[in-house]
């Protein structure tokens, strides 16, 4: 038997949040690796099921959720994987607001559940299994070191930053405490024609593209002074698997060490899609402000430089150029069905 197809000599790897876009390129890239991967989805008849199988079939999906901790423990009993990637999470700092209980519980208390099962699992004695947590830059708040490293102090301003504080301090807390191999990706902020509608990035280049195509007359933002360290979430998943295949686990800042302001990137936008000026095309509503907001992010990613030998490969510059080609041909397709 071919050993590619040999499902007993593949490594495995297990993912929560297989639908969002960091599911997706990390689905992508294990299994370019050789990876059989398997993804965790909740609820019955869930549309996001099929269409992950149209665009992956390769992934084997399995039931469970983060807030039930005997449907992880089922999951990984059946699975037995090498590697656990926990991307799970209510991802969206506005909606965090309106749902802050649902969001501790998911993206906060989830973690803690990803790594009980693990406790109770545990994988095979000489191969345990290997946890990847989702931290994210959003921790960092009202930053209080410019720019943020693995030991700059937290300041989140959102229920979302306060849950994956806990899920940070936990995946620490279980690896002094049981010796877990588990990882936390300090992930600032990272984007890609996967990226949801409902993120700034992204709502602008498919508004500018709707904009540019007829389908819709004007862009309405929030917080437009805002500062972000854009990387491509292609890049970003690399990293993942990275700190996995190191002996020790660890912390790593993931970003790319530059900044842009949401007013750069609708600049950038409009020239790309050929409408010149943004500001004859946007107009602001209060409704998009956050009751606080993060001012200013910027990552300094040397420490996994140095210790993974990663670096991101797609600047600002491509980053909006990728976005806005694909949205361009993605609603001119739609305007033809
Ligand atoms: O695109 P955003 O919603 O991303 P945000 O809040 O930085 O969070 C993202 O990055 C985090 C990493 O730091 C992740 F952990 C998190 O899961 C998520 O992926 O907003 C970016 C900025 C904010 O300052 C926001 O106030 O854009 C500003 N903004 C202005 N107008 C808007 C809008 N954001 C959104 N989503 N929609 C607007 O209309």
């Amino acid at each position: 038997m071919h050993p590619v197809l040999d499902l007993t000599l593949m490594r495995k790897a297990f993912i929560t949040g297989i639908t969002g876009q960091d599911g997706r390129h990390l689905a992508e890239f294990l299994h370019g690796k050789g990876y059989k991967v398997f993804g965790m989805m909740k609820g019955q008849h869930n549309p996001r099921a099929e269409l992950l199988r149209d665009e992956f079939p390769y992934v084997e999906i399995i039931p469970g959720d983060l807030t039930d901790l005997t449907s992880l423990v089922t999951a990984l009993e059946q699975v037995q994987p090498d590697e656990f990637y926990n991307l799970g999470a209510i991802s969206f700092v506005a909606m965090s607001f309106n749902q802050a209980e649902l969001t501790a519980n998911v993206t906060g208390l989830g973690v803690l559940r990803a790594l009980e099962a693990i406790r109770m699992v545990g994988g095979a004695q000489n191969n345990p299994i290997r946890f990847y947590q989702a931290s994210s830059s959003e921790m960092f708040g009202k930053v209080r070191e410019v720019p943020q490293t693995e030991l700059t102090p937290f300041h989140p301003r959102s229920p979302y930053g306060v849950a994956k504080v806990f899920g940070h301090h936990i995946t620490m807390n279980y690896r002094e405490s049981y010796g877990l191999h588990a990882s936390s990706g300090i992930l600032f902020n990272h984007e890609g024609p996967r990226r949801g509608l409902e993120f700034v990035t992204r709502k602008i280049t498919n508004t500018a593209a709707r904009i540019k195509l007829g389908i819709e007359k004007e862009l309405v933002l929030g917080n437009t002074d805002a500062k972000r360290d854009w990387g491509y979430a292609g890049d970003y998943v690399k990293a993942m698997w990275m700190m996995l295949q190191q002996d020790e686990p660890d912390d790593y800042v993931i970003a790319t060490g530059e900044t842009h302001s949401v007013e750069e990137f609708l600049t950038l936008t409009f020239e790309k899609v050929g409408l010149g000026d943004w500001k004859n095309y946007v107009r602001h509503d209060p409704k998009f402000l956050r009751p606080a907001e993060v001012d200013l992010l910027i990552g300094d990613p040397s420490k996994a430089k140095t210790k993974l030998g990663w670096q991101p490969e797609v600047g600002f510059d491509k980053l909006v150029e990728m976005m806005v080609e694909h949205d361009i041909a993605y609603e001119t397709r739609r305007l033809k069905k």
